[in-house]
């Protein structure tokens, strides 16, 4: 089998096999307990859902497949075609992410072929509702009513409607999830065009995925083009506790379609403690320049501590610092930071994040709070974007979420070949709690 929906398709039975041995055999045994002090502090730590795409450890980082970031950098297909050779194209996390193996440089070269003709799909009537948004709209907040309106082309919804058995929905929503690939980067780059340029949107099909998404945006740059590839690869997926990622596979579970399951998934990530974190990393790096340049004082170890203890002190977070799960420095920030010190290592806003990571976890240790005191993936992502004029910052979410599509939806595919059950955990009242306690 050679094209994605083959190789996919030859994988279902085996998989099927599998899970149900699993339930048959080993579906009684206990894997977790769950504290009073999880119940109320968002289920840390609580094992509750099956995601196959990618895994997160606490200390190494995400790995997708099984793979570290190095690693995919290592073996995945760039665009010159080899591996290690540039950054990974994202048709290349996409294949690994839903087969789980490594595509050729011929699997992948298919794979932007369809997404590009898949790009058609786009509903005539969604770029006319994005250019009626008002231009003070949030792009997070366009992002969504965009990809919502493209959902009349739900090639799963109207299946399920038509009566297809269950036993065949992963065909259909694999088609709606191809789509969405193919259709996200025009509503996002309408977005952007739309608010802060002309409204004109460039193609150019003979590049990648990535390629063309940049030159949608109006960047004709190879060097933005590597950011964008690396940058769409690292924010794909992060296990399924995320909360765009968990939102896509809940929406997902009532059998609501691919579209309106990631716009959910959109909507968890416009929150300010998951992916808007970026746009805040650097409104908090411009609040700081701008209040030293006032105060004539460097920006330097010194004032940026400073700074830190009075976002602190005036009890709000250090946005692009702290984790739910990790407990070391994201290996995504890494990776960003080699890509820093590589292209960019004298840019004058490179060096001040440099001189954050130099600070920030001490600072945060000392406050005392903090479970994880080193930064993630936000901490890193809008400097790099600036450094090639990307200056927008309140859109950066909307790339987040592009690429974010692909690791929700990945696993929103196996969601429905596995035949996963609606999700609905059992809740608590505080009187049912207290009552508990006290026997207890
Ligand atoms: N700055 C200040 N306080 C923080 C920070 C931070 N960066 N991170 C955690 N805390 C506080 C947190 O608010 C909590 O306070 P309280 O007890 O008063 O409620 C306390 O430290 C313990 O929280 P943790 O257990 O360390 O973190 P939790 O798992 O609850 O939350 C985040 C994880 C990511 C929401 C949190 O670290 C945070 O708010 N970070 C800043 C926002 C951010 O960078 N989010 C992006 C995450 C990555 N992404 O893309 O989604
Ligand atoms: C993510 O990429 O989703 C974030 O790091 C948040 C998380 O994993 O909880």
């Amino acid at each position: 089998a050679s094209t994605l929906a083959e190789t996919l398709e030859s994988q279902v039975p085996s998989k099927r096999l599998a899970l149900n041995e699993l339930k048959k055999n080993h579906g009684s045994k206990v894997i977790g307990k769950v504290t009073i002090d999880q119940l109320i502090g968002g289920a840390r730590g609580v094992k509750c859902m099956l995601w196959e795409t990618s895994n997160l450890d606490a200390e190494e980082g995400i790995r997708f497949r099984g793979l570290t970031i190095p690693e995919c950098q290592q073996v995945l297909p760039t665009y010159s075609g080899k591996a290690g050779d540039g950054e990974p194209l994202l048709e290349s996390i996409i294949w690994l992410l839903l087969t789980s193996e490594v595509p050729t440089k011929e699997q992948v070269d298919g794979l932007t072929a369809e997404l590009h003709a898949r790009s058609s799909n786009l509903p005539k009537h969604v770029v006319p509702l994005l250019n009626s948004l008002p231009k003070d709209m949030h792009p997070m907040t366009q992002f969504s009513i965009g990809l919502n309106a493209a959902q009349t082309a739900s090639v799963f919804a109207k299946a399920y409607a038509d009566g297809v058995p269950k036993n065949e929905y992963h065909k259909y929503a694999l088609e709606d999830i191809l789509n969405v690939f193919a259709v996200i980067p025009e509503i996002a780059a309408t977005i952007y065009r739309n608010v802060y340029f002309d409204g004109v949107v460039k193609k150019d099909m003979s590049l990648d995925y990535s390629g063309n998404f940049c030159r949608m945006l109006g960047y004709d740059d190879p060097g933005f083009d590597e950011l964008m590839r690396l940058y769409l690869c690292i924010h794909t997926d992060h296990e399924g506790g995320n909360a765009s990622a968990h939102t896509t596979h809940l929406v997902g579970s009532t059998l609501s379609d691919p579209y309106l399951s990631y716009a959910a998934g959109l909507n968890a990530l416009a929150g300010p403690l998951h992916g808007l974190a970026n746009q805040e990393v650097l409104k908090w790096i411009q609040a700081l320049q701008d209040k030293f340049a006032r105060e004539g004082k460097e920006v330097n170890a010194d004032t940026i501590t400073e700074f830190a203890w009075e976002t602190l002190n005036a009890k709000k977070v250090v946005p692009g610092y702290g984790h739910a799960v990790l407990r070391k420095t994201d290996p995504r920030y890494t990776c960003q930071r080699e890509f820093g010190l590589k292209h960019m290592p004298d840019d004058p806003l490179f060096k001040i994040v440099d001189t954050i990571y130099s600070v920030m976890p001490g600072v945060l240790k000392e406050h005392g709070k903090v479970a994880n005191p080193y930064p993630n993936v936000d901490s890193h992502s809008g400097v790099l974007l600036w450094h090639y004029g990307f200056t927008q910052y309140q859109y950066y979410t909307v790339l987040f979420g592009v690429s974010r599509a692909v690791g929700g939806l990945s696993q929103l595919y196996w969601d429905r070949a596995l035949g996963l059950a609606l999700e609905r955990p059992k809740s608590h009242t505080p009187e049912w709690l207290e009552n508990f306690a006290k026997n207890n």
